[in-house]
């Protein structure tokens, strides 16, 4: 309880009170830089902030690259999140791979996490596993196609 007394314990008090402007202080610059930052290149939905700084890359490439950066793939979760994935791609004018595959169990799509996926957003027909489609790519219309991990893509990031 708040039953501490003497300088010492006054002194506590002020570096709290000291420590708790600075945290505030901290917390409106990264809000005013992570809102700068997605106004230049970025978007966001939720918690979430989705990146693309042009780069291309297959599957593999796209997962290392966002991993690297000490994000993920970006992973749409619900239709807000595929929405301003969905923009990102429509500014590149580049279709892009998802955090999402059943290279595991043919049919059964997963999330990065290995966590089964419990949003979709196919196009018609999709997906049609056509040769063999393992990967996950999202088009300027925000549906989804399954397809082959090999091919280029946009990378688009989550953090
Ligand atoms: C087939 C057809 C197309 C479809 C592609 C795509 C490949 O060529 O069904 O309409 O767009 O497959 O699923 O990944
Ligand atoms: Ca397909």
């Amino acid at each position: 309880q708040g039953d501490c007394g003497g300088r010492e314990c006054d002194l506590l008090k002020t570096e709290i009170r000291d420590l708790q402007e600075q945290l505030k202080a901290l917390k409106a610059t990264v809000g005013k830089i992570q809102k700068a930052w997605i106004f230049m290149n970025g978007n966001s939905a939720g918690e979430k902030t989705f990146q693309a700084n042009g780069s291309e890359g297959d599957f593999e490439t796209s997962k290392a690259t966002c991993s690297q950066a000490g994000g993920l793939l970006a992973s749409p979760r619900n239709s807000a999140e595929n929405t301003a994935i969905q923009q990102i791609v429509v500014r590149h004018n580049k279709a892009a791979y998802v955090g999402i595959n059943d290279i595991e169990t043919e049919g059964s799509f997963k999330y990065l996490s290995g966590e089964a996926i419990g949003y979709s957003n196919w196009a018609g027909g999709e997906p049609n596993n056509l040769g063999t489609e393992d990967c996950v790519e999202i088009y300027p219309d925000g549906r989804w196609n399954d397809r082959s991990c090999n091919e280029k893509r946009l990378i688009i990031c989550e953090f």
